[in-house]
């Protein structure tokens, strides 16, 4: 049985220190051990930027890749290899700015990954320029005169794509957060946390005490409403929401694949013996 211990790496870490990306990994370690994974079946994807950096942290299989492009190869590493647990881990801005075509169209397509973002409503990396989940009014070094944009809501754009599981968590509520992640994690298909993460150095606006003060952990919510979920999606000023929105399971990616199925579907793709003769009909046919 592993603890949170067997999922530290001895890379040294470059986050600011009061950042609120150090209690994501810490409950990240957690809820790997907790639900009794070993390192090797975990595939960890990111793309670029503070939180992005979570691959170098956590000792289990990693992928760093472009600004915005982690989903693309979680999905296609979990259709090669489907006894991966794939997490894909980024920030507000790489998912739904650089990314934002790859968050909607994995929505649809649903593969069996759990997708956790750290929205801090900046781009951290590059010294907290506005980002699409940034608030209106927002001082920024490039905003000076403060975000006009509408804010991208996540959660409701998510529902409304038709995503199974839609939670939101707090980096601030340690054990709540466990268990969204452990039930994104369970949960079969497309799972989203959007995780509200303190960026001490360059949001100076939705501080800690400012989260603080307003998320309310959710009670007596039916999680198969969606009317009431994006409600809820939609509830952002005074009183913030944390939990899980909306949870109802439909067919998965993987499941509608011809070639993961049946007599096919015995082992995951990547562990199958490749026969180039099995071919030699097709290369008749078109050479
Ligand atoms: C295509 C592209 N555009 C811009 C950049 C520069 N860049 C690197 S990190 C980053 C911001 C990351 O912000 P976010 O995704 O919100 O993550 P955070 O650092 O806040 O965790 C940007 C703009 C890049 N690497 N690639
Ligand atoms: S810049 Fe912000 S997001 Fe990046 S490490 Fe520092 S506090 Fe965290």
């Amino acid at each position: 049985m592993f603890s949170s211990n067997c999922f530290i790496t001895d890379q040294e870490i470059a986050w600011c220190p009061g950042c609120g990306n150090f209690a994501i990994l810490e409950v990240l370690q957690e809820t790997l051990a907790e639900l009794e994974l070993s390192p090797h079946q975990v595939l960890l994807c990111s793309g670029i930027g503070q939180a992005a950096k979570i691959p170098h942290y956590v000792r289990v299989n990693g992928f760093n890749g472009l600004h915005g492009r982690a989903l693309p190869p979680a999905v296609g590493a979990r259709i090669a290899n489907s006894s991966l647990k794939v997490i894909v881990q980024s920030g507000d801005g790489d998912t739904y700015g650089e990314g934002g075509n790859h968050f909607l169209h994995t929505i649809r397509r649903n593969p069996d990954i759990a997708h956790f973002v750290h929205n801090n409503q900046v781009y951290g990396l590059t010294k907290g320029q506005a980002s699409p989940t940034s608030d209106p009014g927002m001082k920024t070094k490039v905003q000076a005169a403060g975000v006009i944009l509408s804010p991208f809501n996540p959660l409701s754009l998510a529902l409304t794509l038709g995503a199974g599981f839609v939670a939101r968590g707090f980096s601030g509520e340690k054990e709540h957060l466990k268990q969204l992640m452990k039930a994104a994690l369970s949960f079969p298909g497309y799972a989203l946390v959007d995780i509200l993460q303190p960026c001490v150095s360059f949001n100076k606006l939705n501080t800690f005490a400012w989260y603080k003060k307003r998320v309310e952990i959710l009670k007596n919510h039916e999680p198969t409403d969606i009317e009431a979920a994006q409600r809820l999606a939609r509830k952002w000023g005074e009183k913030i929401p944390i939990g899980i929105f909306y949870e109802v399971p439909t067919p998965t990616f993987e499941s509608q694949i011809p070639a993961l199925q049946g007599k096919w579907g015995k082992e995951p793709l990547a562990y199958r013996h490749f026969d180039p003769n099995t071919l030699a009909h097709l290369q008749e046919e078109f050479m």
